[in-house]
């Protein structure tokens, strides 16, 4: 029986890869969260960026909680089964009036995960609109063969190596995923996706959140940690990770620093140059 979405929501995630708006929580509650993000921001002098925009769970005990969120868990488990791990958590900023964008790619191509059922469900921050940068799918792709990508590392581009699709990708056919603030879109690790630069006067705050099944296995790190979020994990083949009890709980910063170094090592794995994320 199906926890959160309808069996027409499941139906298009499997045919087209994707499904979205699904409110997981009032625009009020997305707005403390921002407040704590913009005070933190406030406190350190600058926006979230490099490593801390990583497995940021380990950081900050209310995106902990988001990870853990029922309401999100139900759309997770209505995909992808009861036994979930949480791979990563990472900040999508766009400033006001910025250049940065996201290039067309395919997530799993890079993150050495052996899995089909990679889920990223991107929850809004802030308003994520046409004009503000919001996320662009090409529908049906995940089920196709996986498009070969280039390291281009052009400025403003987010991704860490600049990684984009070589061939042409058919914008027609692209699907634009609009959220409100306290909304997620879901997309399969295996779909085409990117976003333009933000044209709107407010920051496009977005956190994605990346879920999988427990059967899943790192196969190019040596070493790699997911959060177990739900269910059991009968398989061991990540270590879980800590929960903060405070933000930037010492204990937790020190593992975060290990799991975003191994996180970066495995997105950089045979790149020609390392560079630092916006
Ligand atoms: O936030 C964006 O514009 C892109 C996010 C993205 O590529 C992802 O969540 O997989």
């Amino acid at each position: 029986m199906l926890k959160r979405l309808t069996e027409e929501q499941t139906a298009r995630y499997r045919e087209e890869g994707f499904v979205f708006p699904i409110r997981v929580m009032d625009e009020a509650r997305a707005a403390d969260y921002r407040r704590l993000l913009e005070e933190f921001e406030a406190a350190q002098g600058g926006p979230v960026s490099g490593a801390l925009r990583n497995k940021s769970h380990l950081l900050f005990r209310w995106v902990d909680e988001l990870m853990r969120d029922d309401a999100v868990l139900d759309a997770v488990e209505d995909l992808i089964g009861e036994n979930i791990l949480c791979w990563n958590t990472l900040f999508w900023i766009k400033e006001p009036q910025s250049e940065a964008f996201v290039s067309w790619h395919q997530d799993l191509n890079y993150w050495g995960l052996d899995t089909d059922d990679l889920i990223t469900v991107w929850l809004a921050l802030s308003p994520a609109t046409l004009e503000s940068g919001c996320m662009s799918v090409l529908p049906g792709s995940h089920r196709e063969e996986m498009m070969p990508h280039a390291d281009e590392y052009r400025d403003n581009n987010m991704l860490t190596r600049g990684q984009e699709i070589s061939v042409e990708v058919d914008e027609s056919k692209a699907a634009a995923m609009p959220l409100k603030p306290g909304e997620i879109s879901i997309h399969n690790g295996r779909l085409a996706h990117s976003s333009s630069p933000n044209r709107s006067d407010d920051r496009r705050i977005g956190l994605s959140l990346h879920y999988m099944p427990t059967t899943t296995r790192q196969i190019i790190g040596d070493w790699d940690s997911a959060a177990l979020v739900r269910g059991e994990d009968g398989y061991g083949h990540f270590t879980h990770t800590p929960r903060p009890v405070r933000d930037f709980d010492p204990a937790t910063v020190a593992f975060h620093e290990k799991a975003a170094d191994a996180v970066r090592d495995i997105l950089f794995h045979g790149a020609e140059k390392v560079r630092q994320t916006l």
